[in-house]
Formats: C-alpha cells, structure tokens, sequence
C-alpha cells in the first residue's frame, strides 16, 4: 500500500509540476434507505440495476460495508465528521426544521478535500439542520448550513423528502421564491389553512398508512410530516425532484472538469414518499420502491455518462453506499409491501432500518476508479465514519487532533491494495449500540419491543433481555445466537463497547 500512495504522491507532485492537477475527484454517491439485497450486484433476482453492477464490475464491491447508524441524520453525521454520532446529544432523526447540528469549526470530509484545493459541492438530501435556531429565516439568508461546514456550493433539501419545507435552497437562499408567498414552517402545529392528510384525506394522491402520522400539510397531493405555509412556486413536485439534483450533479461536474472537485450527491430514493417519474412508474412491478430503485440506478448511470463526457472518469473516484438499512412500510400504502413480489431488499441479513441487527447498517458499498483500483469483491470491514480519515491520508491532509477521531483510515482497503479494513465497529440501531470485532457481533440486553411498529416498519429491532453473541464470518444472517456457548466473548465485548463509549467522555 505504501507503494500505491508514494505513486499516488508522485503523480500529484508531477501533475503540479506541469501546472494541472492529477488528483483524482471524487463524486460521493449517497442514496437513502437502500438495503443491502436491493441490487443486482448484491444478488437481488426479483430487480435489475444494470447501471450500478456496471459500476460494481469495473470496481471494488465491499460485502462488508456500512453506514455507522440504522437511520439517516446519525449516519450522515458520521461520514461528515467522522466522529461517532452517539457521542454527541442531538444527532437522532431531525425535523424539518432544525438547527444545523456539526459545529463550523469542526473538521469535515468537504474540508479535507477543500484544504486539499477541490472545489466542493453537495446536491441532495441535507438532514443535519440549517441556521442556528428552529426559527429561521425560510425567506431570507440561511445559514450555517452545508456551506459553513466544507461545501463550496450546496444545493439541498433541507430534511427529508416526507418533511416540510419541501423546497430546494441553492447555497444560502430558497430557490424560486416569491418573496410575495412567504415560507412558514411548524412542527408545533398548523399553521395557516392549507388542507392536511388528516382533515382532507381525499385530496391524496398517495394515501399515509393509516394511523401513522405523514398526515399534516399535503404537498403535490402527498401528506407530509410537519406544516408549512406559502412558498407555493418554490415547492417542489416529487416526480421531478430528484430530475432537478441530477441536473444540479451534472452541472457541478461540467463546471468542475478543470480543477479537482469533491461531490457529494445524496439521493432521495428509496426514500419515503417514493414517487418516481412517469418513465418509472410501474417499471419494475415492484410497486412504487422498486421503481424508485430503478430511478437511482439509472441517474448513477448517467452521473457516469456525465463523467465520460466532461473527460474526467478516468481520474474520478466514484462511492456509492446508503445511509441505512431497507424499509418497506414507512409510513404510505405505497405497493412496497403488496407487490414486493418475493424481493428480499436485506438480502440474507436480518433486521433493517431501525434495527441494531445487521441490516441496519450492513449497506451497498461501491468504489471504483477506472484504471487504478482493479476490480474485486472485498469482505474488508468499512464504515462510511472512516472516509475522512481515509482521504486525509490519500490527500496528505492531517486531521487536527481531536477531529474525527471515531474515524479509521482505511485506504488501503478501498483502494483494494488490502483486504483489512477495520478489526472493530460500533453500530448503532434506533434504541441500542452493537460492537462487532474480528467477526463477532455483541448485542447488549436491551428492554424494548422485538419488532418496530407491527402494522407499519415491523423489522426486527434487535432488543432482546438476554446477550446476543453472533459469529458473523459464519452466520451472516444472525440466526444462532452463541452467548450461553461464549461466555467469555460476551464478557471481552461488553467491556470493550463500554470502554469505547467512554472514550468519548
Ligand atoms: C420516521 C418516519 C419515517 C422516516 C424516518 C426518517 C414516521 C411514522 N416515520 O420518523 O417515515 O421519515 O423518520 O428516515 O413518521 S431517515 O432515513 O431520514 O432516517
Ligand atoms: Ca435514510
């Protein structure tokens, strides 16, 4: 390996000595709630993603990949900070409204590559909180917010694509508002007069799993979490949302081809409320997530197409993973459940989003970069938490001390020159932390149901009262639960959680 980074170092030095930069860009593929059995090339049968195995081919498919969080804002938190985001109060699944939650002055992954002189961008969904207060100015100037913490340019939704306000912000400003038709937004309660899911179900066109929430303002004939008022032209429609970030991810792309660039483009889909373009709907006679699945791979696609035509694959990296595990009932009668077909979205795992069980954080994750990493499958264990320290490293960029330091620098396995990644990972599930080391997972007794909602999510959270000791290497699908057997293992991983916990303190 450390002959692949003095190369790397010396293509740069050379690069600069001709006066153009050979670092390689990097486009961070970031898609939300997408499972582990959700693509081809990951073994789904009942889907194809002709797109990302294309991708998975000509790179490294890890098998062992994963978000650091069974939920969004945490595993999100994470890959920008590369600090557990447990560690931190505040950090679990933010309204729409909240204030940004990663302090400016922190180290981020876009600063590491900004110091490195990349210009940096994000296009997608944000989730980590805008302004400093939940009152903001919706109309006006907002920030801190994506460009206070590494980004160049940002252009974002502010929470999640079933939250208000469903607008778009370009850097610091909501696209295409009228400064006539001012913004409000609560997540106390209604505001304005606009109907709601609640009041008016039969303006829907999308119905909210009954008795589930997903009921307060209806935007583009779905009933979102939260409510808001004016910003009528700024609103987005679903079906052409995720259209308008493709743009945005292209456009960044043309306009950076000449100097280095580090994108981060965070997808929507799969994400509740799944609602693809009309060339999707009902292509992949899975319902509506499926099609969903279908729309991401093929803007992976054309993010690809993109990089060939502005001539730069070659000399970009490109990641693709999810933030979470898979859902299928997240709160709309969406066919997710009734035409899964026999789809398995969290292949041979158990659990899923929410849950503390593999599929919560054991996600797709792809790197590829044509010509220097060979193609390969890699059982390395690597977390998303371990990207800025991994290209601190490939860039020469030293971390300051306490910055980012949940994060393992991991290169070498992403570059393929290693098939060890890290030995140990705390994963987080909704209600409890699990520490895996060299193969052995550890779940704590933990009060709470056995399963999320019944008549909604219904996964597997993982809870149980008595130990759960998995030997992962061989039980992939945490079926034989070895504690009685392992005494001793579940001694040694116990305290070694409890101390990596109080790492922290
Ligand atoms: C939950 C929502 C779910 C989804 C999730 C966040 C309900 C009943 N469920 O509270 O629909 O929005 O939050 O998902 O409201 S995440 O991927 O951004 O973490
Ligand atoms: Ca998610």
């Amino acid at each position: 390996m450390k002959k692949l980074l003095l190369a790397f170092g010396l293509a740069f030095a050379m690069g600069a000595a001709q006066g153009q930069s050979d670092k390689p860009n990097v486009v961070l593929i970031y898609v939300d709630d997408l499972g582990y059995g959700d693509l081809s090339c990951y073994g789904a049968t009942k889907i194809s993603t002709p797109h990302l195995d294309r991708l998975a081919a000509q790179g490294i498919r890890f098998t062992n990949g994963h978000s650091s969080s069974a939920t969004c804002t945490p595993s999100r938190y994470a890959l920008m900070t590369g600090q557990y985001p447990w560690r931190q109060s505040g950090t679990g699944i933010l309204p729409g409204d909240a204030a940004l939650i990663i302090p400016t002055d922190r180290t981020t992954l876009p600063k590491v590559f900004k110091h490195a002189g990349y210009k940096t961008g994000i296009v997608g969904k944000w989730h980590l909180g805008i302004g400093d207060a939940v009152e903001k100015a919706w109309n006006g100037e907002l920030k801190p917010g994506p460009n206070e913490t590494g980004f160049d340019y940002s252009f974002i939704f502010p929470a999640t694509a079933d939250r208000v306000p469903t607008v778009f912000v370009r850097n610091h400003k909501v696209v295409a508002l009228d400064p006539a038709d001012p913004i409000a937004v609560s997540y106390k309660e209604k505001i304005g007069n606009e109907p709601t899911g609640l009041e008016n179900p039969e303006l829907l066109k999308l119905k909210a799993t009954p008795n589930h929430g997903h009921n307060n303002t209806i935007v583009n004939g779905i009933g979102r979490i939260g409510y808001m008022t004016g910003g009528k032209l700024a609103r987005w429609t679903d079906e052409e949302m995720p259209m308008t970030f493709l743009q945005e991810a292209k456009d960044f792309i043309k306009a950076s081809s000449k100097a280095p660039f580090f994108l981060f483009y965070a997808l929507t889909e799969p994400h509740v409320p799944r609602m693809p373009s009309t060339i999707f709907k009902g292509k992949s006679g899975l319902g509506l997530r499926g099609d969903a699945i279908l729309q991401l791979d093929w803007a992976v696609g054309e993010i690809m197409n993109q990089l060939e035509a502005s001539g730069v694959d070659k000399n970009t990296i490109v990641i693709f993973s999810s933030d979470n595990g898979p859902v299928l009932d997240d709160g709309y009668l969406d066919g997710a459940v009734t035409q899964l077909n026999g789809h398995t979205p969290w292949g041979p795992l158990r659990g899923g989003k929410y849950s503390a069980l593999e599929a919560g954080t054991r996600v797709p994750f792809i790197v590829s970069w044509p010509g220097k990493i060979k193609p390969a499958v890699s059982d390395a264990l690597v977390c998303q938490i371990d990207l800025i320290a991994s290209f601190s490293k490939l860039l020469n960029q030293p971390v300051p001390a306490n910055d980012a330091k949940d994060s393992e620098d991991v290169i070498s396995a992403l570059m393929g020159q290693s098939e060890k990644g890290r030995s140990l990972l705390v994963q987080q599930g909704i209600t409890q932390l699990t520490v895996v080391k060299d193969g052995w997972k550890y779940i704590g007794p933990h009060k709470g149901p056995a399963n999320t909602n019944p008549k909604l999510t219904n996964i597997e959270t993982g809870n149980s009262m008595q130990p759960q000791l998995y030997h992962l290497t061989v039980d992939l699908g945490e079926k034989n639960n070895l504690a009685a057997r392992h005494p001793e293992k579940v001694k040694e991983l116990a305290a070694l959680l409890e101390s990596i916990k109080a790492q922290g303190k």
